[in-house]
C-alpha cells in the first residue's frame, strides 16, 4: 500500500522533515531484521484526534524490545508523549502510527549487544488495510503453505521486523493465487493467525480465537473485541481451532490495528458468506469506540493534546 507522505518524523527525540528521515545503508536492521515495532492508528473523536490504546502499545513494544535484548533508550512516558506528539505536529485527525526501535549503524554481526538502538516514530495516513470493500462484503482467505513460527524458533509475541519475512512469504502465496489475504497454521496444525491480523471464528453464538501457544500475536484489537463481544453478551474463547473448523463455522472476521475488523467471506474456496450478526455488531461497535463514541471505552481513547 503506497505512503502518502506527512511533515515530520520523531527520530531520536528529534521531529525531522519527512524526506530527511532516513538511515546508512549498514544499518544493522536492514541486514538481520533486528528491530521491534508497533502499529497504532490515531481517530478524530468530538475532542479532537485521540490514538487508540497507545499505552498499550508502548508496552508490548518494551516488551518485544525486551526479548530481543534490545535497551531502548526512552522511557514508556518518554515515547507515549513522542507519539502524542508526533500526531499533534503532523496536523492529521486520523492516521497511522508506526513507531520502530532498530538496531542502528556502527556494529555487524549477529551479536546485537553492542549495537545502538535507535528510535523513530513515522505517521501518515492509510485507508483501509484489506480493501474498503472488504469491510462489507469479506475477505477471500487461503490457508497457507507456509507455517506460522514456532515459538522456540521466533517468539511470536514478539512484534519483531524480521519475523515478517514468514507474513510475506504467505502474503505473496495468497495474492499470487487470487485471494485476498492467508492464514497461517502452528507447526501443531492449529491455526494461528493471518499475515498481520488475529482470526476470530464464530460458532453456534460462541466466539473462538486461537491462543498465543499457537503462535499468534496477542493483538490489541483482539483484546479490544473481547471486551466488545462480552459486553453486547457473547460468549469468547480463547483455544484452540482447525482448518476444518474454518471451512464450518457460521460467522469469522480478523482484526488488526491496520485492518480494524474485517469479515472472512470464504476460506480455501469454502464459502462461509457474507458479514454475519455478530460481525457486523462488533466490526461497528469497535468504528465507534475508535472514534470514542462509546462512554464505556473511553480510556482507550489517548487524546493528543
Ligand atoms: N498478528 C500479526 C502478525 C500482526 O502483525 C498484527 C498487527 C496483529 C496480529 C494484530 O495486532 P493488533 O494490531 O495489536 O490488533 N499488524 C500490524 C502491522 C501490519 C503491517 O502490515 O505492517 C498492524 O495492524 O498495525
Amino acid at each position: 500500500m503506497p505512503i502518502t507522505p506527512s511533515k515530520k518524523i520523531w527520530m531520536d527525540g528529534e521531529l525531522v522533515d519527512w524526506e530527511n528521515a532516513t538511515v546508512h545503508v549498514l544499518t544493522h536492521a536492514l541486514h538481520y531484521g533486528s528491530g521491534v515495532f508497533e502499529g497504532v492508528r490515531a481517530y478524530n473523536t468530538s475532542q479532537g484526534p485521540a490514538v487508540f490504546r497507545l499505552t498499550d502499545h508502548i508496552v508490548r513494544l518494551f516488551n518485544s524490545a525486551k526479548i530481543l535484548s534490545m535497551e531502548i533508550p526512552f522511557s514508556v512516558d518518554e515515547l507515549i508523549e513522542a507519539t502524542k506528539k508526533t500526531v499533534d505536529v503532523n496536523e492529521l485527525d486520523e492516521c497511522y502510527i508506526r513507531p520502530l526501535v532498530y538496531l542502528g549503524y556502527g556494529e555487524m554481526g549477529l551479536n546485537p549487544l553492542p549495537c545502538t538502538v535507535n528510535v523513530s516514530i513515522a505517521v501518515w495516513p492509510w485507508g483501509s488495510y484489506l480493501g474498503e470493500e472488504n469491510m462489507a462484503k469479506g475477505v477471500r482467505m487461503k490457508i497457507s503453505s507456509w507455517q506460522r513460527h514456532d515459538p522456540n524458533a521466533m517468539p511470536p509475541a514478539a512484534k519483531m521486523t524480521g519475523m515478517y519475512i514468514n507474513s510475506s512469504l504467505a502474503k505473496v502465496e495468497a495474492i499470487r493465487a487470487g485471494y485476498d489475504e492467508a492464514i497461517l497454521l502452528s507447526p501443531q496444525g492449529y491455526v494461528s493467525e493471518c499475515t498481520g491480523e488475529n482470526i476470530f471464528i464464530v460458532n453456534r453464538g460462541k466466539i473462538i480465537t486461537p491462543p498465543v501457544s499457537a503462535g499468534a500475536l496477542e493483538g490489541i484489537t483482539q483484546d479490544s473485541v473481547f471486551a466488545i463481544a462480552r459486553d453486547l453478551g457473547y460468549e469468547v474463547q480463547v483455544g484452540n481451532v482447525l482448518r476444518s473448523d474454518l471451512y464450518t463455522c457460521d460467522e469469522a472476521f480478523c482484526t488488526g490495528t491496520a485492518a480494524e475488523v474485517v469479515p472472512i467471506y470464504s476460506v480455501d474456496d469454502r464459502v462461509i458468506g457474507e458479514r454475519g450478526p455478530i460481525t457486523t455488531a462488533i466490526q461497528s461497535a469497535y468504528n465507534a469506540a475508535v472514534r470514542g463514541e462509546t462512554d464505556r471505552y473511553k480510556d482507550w481513547n489517548e487524546h493528543v493534546s
